[in-house]
């Protein structure tokens, strides 16, 4: 169209409206709190890119693109309201579900039902939809559900591809699917991952994140993002995570958690940690860092050093288990039971918390030799926060693929695919024992003496110990009082009659606002005693003239004698792990 005839048209308006959706709560209600735990980093980065879309005007110079963010862990879908602003529209616009998870699909769907029906564009993206795409046949694991509801399946990553989604969506073309999980995108040079200050007060502490990258070079049977993001590493340049942090800061935000997978293995690494160096020490602002590495990462000359002088404060590392044998039954033999008390102990030296991600209900595990095990970390590993997950098959990854292929029986409710729900069955125990031993391991770890141990710990290794406090409240709340994995918690838990699952048997109202305020004050008066009690404890600890002489087996530096340890005698495995690693250091000493 002439120049001239595009700017006497008036202007129009599209709408499009970003939710991440949270998933049910065994009670069928949703998962939402008054405050989250941090913003999520697919709204920031879809936000990102939408953003980017709005500025160049892809839809072209006479329409506006208005650009709606809610974070349903923090906020709730008013469908009612959401209708309006799409009439105010003329109906032009589109729906987003962000970052859906599998356990966050039936929600998902629930979200698009009514939007559908009011005749709204819907595209749904996220790791089941691509996790599916990228390992199964197309339809399953329930696509097709979401295809009945006239939704748009979005496959892969969005940079590069979100304009012409908008485009098709803004002239009634959007196609049933679109699938570019062949095709990663070079995340150089792509909109840095953004949310407003406004949102990101709606989380507990003003933290950003931001990706610096994606893909790992591992292969581990139960991971999906490899299958997804896949072996490559692809990495934001310096100049990038740059403008991510300074765009943050103008917000006044300078806490990040940083999504990498595997920073370790961003191949990018360094000069990413030499620019983050700099802005701290010389442009001085204030960075706070977490980041997930792998069990090797100490290996990497320089690594955690320059990590610690980039701000980075909290690390969390993949262990999954200290069972050579089941590391192998998981493809992941890279993690080396050999070297976890090196790696631990180089990151306490550094001053920073390490957190674990540890799976119950590998091939070998037993209720008791789980029990054995937690006593084993508790005793020998310098660990902060472990985080205890139910081995579960997630669509996109190797392990649900062969049991799929195989026709092995799995939980056919995508909402318990949330690391707390048993959703297959195990060769040496019952679903029931699995599920059992899954909650027995939150207080087992968090048991009262034993937090008291971290908490000397950190004493001795010198670390802010009301920053270790602030770590572990919601682990050791979390779980067992509002039966909720502390990698979703919030503050105050939120809930609305309207936002029960659909094909549930409403509840009477009266029932349910009993229900929820006796939950309220009941569950929080809990919160409150523990944070009462730990941080007595924090004082008595600090107030110990020895602390800083404070040691155990944990703190212990790693010796040849080591080998005596539990950590590598007790467990299938460790044996032959053990003289492995004697016959590799003969033949290369
Ligand atoms: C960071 C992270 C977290 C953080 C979230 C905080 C934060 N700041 O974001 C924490 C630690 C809290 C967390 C918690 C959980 N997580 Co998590 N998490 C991740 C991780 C490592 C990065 C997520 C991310 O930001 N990726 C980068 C973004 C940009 O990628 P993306 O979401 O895929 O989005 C891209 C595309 O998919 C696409 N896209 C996505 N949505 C849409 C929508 C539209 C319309 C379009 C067009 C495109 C599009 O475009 C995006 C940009 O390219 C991923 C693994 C991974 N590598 O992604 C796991 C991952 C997403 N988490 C997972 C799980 C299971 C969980 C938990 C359930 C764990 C638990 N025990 O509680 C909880 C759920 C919490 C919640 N309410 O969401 C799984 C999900 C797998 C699955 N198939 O369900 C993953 C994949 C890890 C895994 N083990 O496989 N997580
Ligand atoms: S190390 Fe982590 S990200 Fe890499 S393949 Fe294994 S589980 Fe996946």
């Amino acid at each position: 169209m002439p120049h001239s005839l595009a700017s006497v048209r008036p202007r129009r308006r599209f709408c499009v409206v970003l939710i991440k959706p949270s998933h049910y709560h065994d009670d069928g209600y949703v998962i939402r709190w008054w405050r989250g735990l941090v913003p999520s980093n697919s709204l920031a980065a879809l936000h990102g890119v939408a953003l980017d879309c709005a500025r160049r005007a892809v839809l072209g110079a006479d329409v506006d693109i208005a650009i709606d963010v809610i974070d349903e862990t923090n906020s709730r879908v008013n469908v009612a309201k959401l209708l309006r602003r799409f009439r105010r529209c003329g109906g032009f616009g589109m729906v987003g579900l962000i970052g859906v998870q599998t356990n966050q699909y039936p929600r998902a769907l629930d979200i698009a039902r009514p939007f559908r029906a009011a005749g709204v564009a819907v595209v749904i993206g996220g790791f089941h939809v691509s996790g599916c795409m990228a390992m199964l046949d197309g339809t399953a694991v329930d696509l097709d559900r979401a295809r009945a509801l006239g939704v748009t399946l979005f496959a892969g990553e969005a940079e590069g591809r979100f304009a012409t989604l908008l485009q098709d969506a803004a002239t009634g073309h959007l196609k049933p699917d679109y699938d570019f999980t062949a095709d990663l995108v070079d995340m150089s040079g792509q909109p840095s991952p953004f949310l407003p200050i406004a949102f990101v007060k709606r989380t507990a502490g003003t933290n950003g994140s931001f990706d610096a990258g994606r893909g790992c070079p591992y292969q581990c049977s139960f991971c999906t993002i490899i299958n997804v993001q896949g072996r490559k590493s692809r990495s934001r340049s310096p100049d990038d995570v740059e403008n991510v942090i300074r765009e943050n800061w103008a917000e006044g935000i300078s806490r990040f958690f940083l999504t990498d997978d595997n920073f370790a293995r961003n191949r990018e690494w360094e000069p990413i940690l030499d620019r983050l160096i700099a802005l701290r020490e010389i442009d001085l602002i204030p960075l706070g860092l977490m980041i997930q590495v792998d069990t090797l990462c100490h290996r990497i000359p320089n690594f955690i050093e320059k990590c610690r002088r980039a701000g980075v404060t909290r690390v969390f590392i993949g262990l999954e288990n200290i069972n050579p044998d089941n590391l192998k039954a998981i493809k992941k033999p890279q993690n080396k039971i050999t070297e976890y008390r090196k790696m631990l102990l180089a990151w306490k030296a550094q001053g920073i918390f390490t957190y674990a991600g540890y799976i119950l209900g590998l091939p070998s595990d037993t209720p008791e030799s789980i029990r054995r095990d937690i006593e084993i970390i508790q005793r020998e590993l310098p660990l902060d926060i472990v985080e205890w997950a139910i081995l579960t098959p997630l669509p996109g990854s190797e392990d649900h693929t062969r049991m799929w292929k195989a026709g092995v029986a799995m939980d056919g409710n995508l909402n318990n695919y949330d690391f707390e729900h048993v959703v297959a069955d195990h060769a040496n125990m019952s679903r029931a024992a699995w599920q059992a031993i899954y909650h027995e391991a939150w207080t087992r770890y968090y048991s009262p003496a034993h937090v008291e141990t971290l908490l000397k710990r950190g004493a001795a290794a010198g670390v802010p110990l009301l920053s270790l406090v602030k770590a572990l409240v919601p682990f050791i709340h979390m779980a067992p009082v509002e039966n909720i994995h502390p990698l979703q918690a919030g503050l105050f838990r939120r809930k609305h009659p309207s936002e029960r699952r659909h094909g549930l048997a409403p509840v009477p109202l009266w029932a349910f606002y009993a229900r929820h305020i006796a939950n309220t004050v009941v569950n929080n008066f809990k919160l409150a005693s523990t944070i009462v009690w730990i941080l007595r404890l924090k004082r008595r600890v600090e107030r110990d003239p020895r602390r800083h002489a404070y040691i155990d087996v944990a703190l212990t530096p790693v010796v040849d004698d080591d080998a005596t340890l539990d950590l590598l005698t007790k467990t299938t495995g460790a044996q032959a792990a053990i003289a492995h690693f004697k016959k590799v250091a003969a033949l290369t000493h």
